[in-house]
């Protein structure tokens, strides 16, 4: 056996089985979460060709019944009873359902009406997409605990490169079940997770124990595991392609897999190569880390126009209060502050203006949305507003070395209280607790 040591600096060996028999020893240290991309892509190997380390520890997470889940949450007297999220109006369609609605049969993109007719009895809810933004942010704080390389796929499902990680938390299950266990800690909700040496087969591992799964797919069991599956779940076969290969008799993945590439031509063309290795399980994209927003906002549209000041500030003081707990939920901080206002006339301003320190106190966001606020209304006493909005830019991390670093605006009273806060909401719902002010007006945003 060759073994090929890569010493990055001191500290703990990771130790790497390659298929070709090989066994490479990468190395990691206390600051690996900092080390991006994961070590040793290519390792020389003694004066010959290079040894590809492409063996790959892939993580891919899927929450379960996001939407509905968030709802069962924050309402625990829907727990157990069916559950279905989605527009409530004529032309609306199921965003999700729990798993109790869909044993009648109810799934995400089915017209509303269709549902109602299979599952009279189910609560109907309509979506709370801030609620759901600040669960997702809270959950990718989780992935973010365990490797820097996480691409999120939406707010519910992400990839996490965690080759680097291995030693680190004692290995790949390991990894997937403390993942799962944070999540649950931090949120109380269940994700599902799938574990394998590419995305492919991670994100179809995560599927395949739905809900609260886990499940490893290890190199030798690929064909075990992906033969047996339906053609359609290989990425790009669909509706249209499907079809051509039941009339060739192939069904299945592992028919897909043995077929001849010369009978699969005349249906994928120059893509037959690319179908028959997604068959064998290799795919060898690199997960792309999500670059983290650039910036975070929240308007309202109201009802009926709205001239009151008192009223238009406690709207910015609950957008402020959104806006922030959503930056300290992703360890973020903002240095401008962005206020947009439309007026009944559909004449939209928007005002902002960069603080001399980073901040994502409720406080000092709203003060300074106030004051841009107050700045536009010297000249628009009684104009009448159609939609108020608050956002914030210039976004770095809490921890980073840039302005957030330096001077801060926030008190320690400020980020205490704004802590506080931070853990009731988390506990009891959204905006459970909220500023005073802010109870003059309580409206969902958009
Ligand atoms: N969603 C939506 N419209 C769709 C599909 C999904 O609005 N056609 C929303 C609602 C889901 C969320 O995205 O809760 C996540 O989508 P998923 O496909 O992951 O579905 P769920 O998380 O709801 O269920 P599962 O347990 O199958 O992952
Ligand atoms: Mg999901």
């Amino acid at each position: 056996m060759v073994q090929v040591q890569a010493l990055i600096k001191d500290r703990e060996l990771l130790s790497y089985p390659c298929p070709d028999g090989f066994r490479i020893f990468l190395c990691c240290h206390a600051d690996i979460m900092k080390l991006n991309p994961p070590v040793g892509k290519s390792i020389m190997n003694a004066g010959q060709k290079p040894v590809e380390a492409t063996a790959r520890a892939i993580i891919h997470v899927d929450m379960d019944a996001f939407y509905a889940a968030v709802e069962c949450l924050d309402n625990p007297e829907l727990k157990d009873q069916p559950v279905i999220v989605g527009g409530l109006g004529p032309r609306g369609v199921v965003a999700t359902a729990n798993y109790a609605a869909r044993v009648f049969g109810v799934h995400s993109a089915m017209p509303m009406g269709r549902a109602r007719r299979l599952c009279p009895q189910a609560q109907y809810i309509r979506p709370r997409m801030s609620r759901y933004r600040e669960i997702s942010a809270l959950i990718f704080s989780v992935f973010r605990n365990f490797t820097p390389t996480v691409e999120g796929l939406s707010l519910d499902e992400a990839f996490l490169d965690v080759t680097s990680s291995l030693k680190l938390f004692g290995g790949l299950e390991e990894i997937g079940l403390q993942v799962k266990q944070e999540i649950l800690r931090k949120t109380g909700l269940t994700a599902s997770v799938g574990i394998a040496h590419n995305k492919f087969l991670a994100k179809l591992a995560s599927d395949a124990q739905k809900p609260d799964g886990l499940v490893y797919v290890r190199p030798g069991e690929v064909h075990r595991f992906l033969d047996p599956m339906p053609v359609s779940r290989l990425w790009g076969i669909g509706k249209r392609t499907a079809p051509k290969l039941t009339a060739l008799g192939i069904l299945t993945i592992g028919q897909l897999r043995r077929c001849d590439a010369s009978i699969l031509r005349p249906v994928f063309g120059k893509r037959t190569e690319h179908f028959q290795n997604l068959a064998r399980g290799e795919d060898d994209r690199e997960v792309q880390p999500s670059r983290p927003d650039k910036s975070i906002s929240h308007e309202v549209t109201f009802d009926t126009d709205l001239a009151d000041r008192r009223e238009l500030l406690a709207e910015l003081l609950r957008q402020s209060e959104k806006v922030s707990r959503r930056l300290r939920a992703q360890e973020l901080m903002a240095s401008t502050v962005v206020v947009k206002i439309r007026d009944a006339g559909f004449h939209t301003v928007t005002r902002s203006r960069s603080m001399r320190a980073c901040s994502n106190s409720t406080r000092t966001l709203y003060r300074m949305a106030r004051a841009l606020f107050e700045s536009w209304r010297e000249k628009h006493k009684t104009t009448p507003v159609r939609l108020i909005g608050m956002g914030v830019t210039g976004l770095e991390q809490e921890s980073g070395d840039g302005k957030a670093a330096g001077d801060r605006l926030d008190s320690s009273t400020e980020k205490s209280l704004d802590k506080v806060l931070d853990r009731i909401n988390q506990r009891y719902g959204d905006a459970k607790i909220v500023h005073g002010l802010a109870l003059r007006r309580s409206k969902e945003d958009h």
